[in-house]
């Protein structure tokens, strides 16, 4: 290949990396305004935070190998819809899909693909609403619509996932059964939190809007 082939090609390659940082910066903007828009009217903050994250070159090209992608750009931009991702860290489980909503009936918004692991959670217990979306980046001289992977959990299913997260690498994904199976009991324990959490919250709001006693 000639030197000008090779900087055509880092400069692709730096563009589409930028692109998905857009898609980020469109997706996080979006949903700041919800959450300032319902801090406004209401008493409580229905998201804690927001985390967002650009797949490192060297994770992509270990899911690339890893799915049997073909090594062009058109093939990755379609084949791997988390390039561009955030997470959503709600306080209670109606708000991930209060946010879900939202979200998807933009009209600038094109859900892709619902993947409800809060309904169905997974086996090892691992609990979020995962949604693929596209939205569109506006460029100079074109609009690129653009995948974005957002997960919506609460703060409980997150505090899990962290932990299962470090667990999970530190033994190099072979976990000791008894360590899986304590991670499932405190997958259950958290689901329980996040139950009582919404009972008191639905308590609590009741009596705000009128109700005199707490029985
Ligand atoms: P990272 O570094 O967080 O991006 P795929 O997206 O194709 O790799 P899959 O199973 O089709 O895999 O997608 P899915 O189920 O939507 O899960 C993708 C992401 O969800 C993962 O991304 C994790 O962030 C998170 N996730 C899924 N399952 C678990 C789990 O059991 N425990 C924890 N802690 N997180 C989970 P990556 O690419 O693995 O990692």
């Amino acid at each position: 290949p000639t030197l000008d082939a090779l900087r055509e090609l880092q400069q692709r390659l730096v563009a589409f990396r930028l692109n998905y940082k857009f898609a980020i910066d469109m997706a996080l903007t979006k949903i700041n305004i919800l959450r300032e828009e319902f801090e406004q009217s209401h008493d409580y903050s229905p998201i804690e935070h927001v985390n967002t994250r650009l797949k490192s070159m060297e994770s992509l090209v270990q899911k690339a190998l890893r799915i049997g992608c073909p090594p062009d750009i058109d093939s990755i931009r379609e084949q791997i819809r988390d390039i561009a991702g955030l997470r959503v860290t709600c306080a209670f489980v109606s708000d991930a899909y209060w946010v879900a909503e939202m979200l998807t009936s933009q009209p600038d918004v094109t859900l892709v693909q619902v993947k409800d692991y809060i309904a169905n959670p997974k086996p090892n217990g691992y609990q979020s609403l995962h949604l693929i979306v596209q939205v569109p980046v506006y460029l100079s001289d074109r609009t690129e619509s653009t995948y974005v992977e957002i997960q919506i959990r609460t703060i409980a299913m997150d505090f899990w996932a962290s932990l299962e997260h470090k667990i999970y690498y530190k033994f190099d994904r072979a976990v000791p059964p008894r360590l899986l199976d304590e991670l499932k009991q405190a997958a259950d324990a958290a689901t329980e939190l996040d139950r009582t959490m919404a009972r008191l919250h639905d308590e609590v709001t009741a009596l705000d809007r009128g109700a005199t006693t707490l029985d």
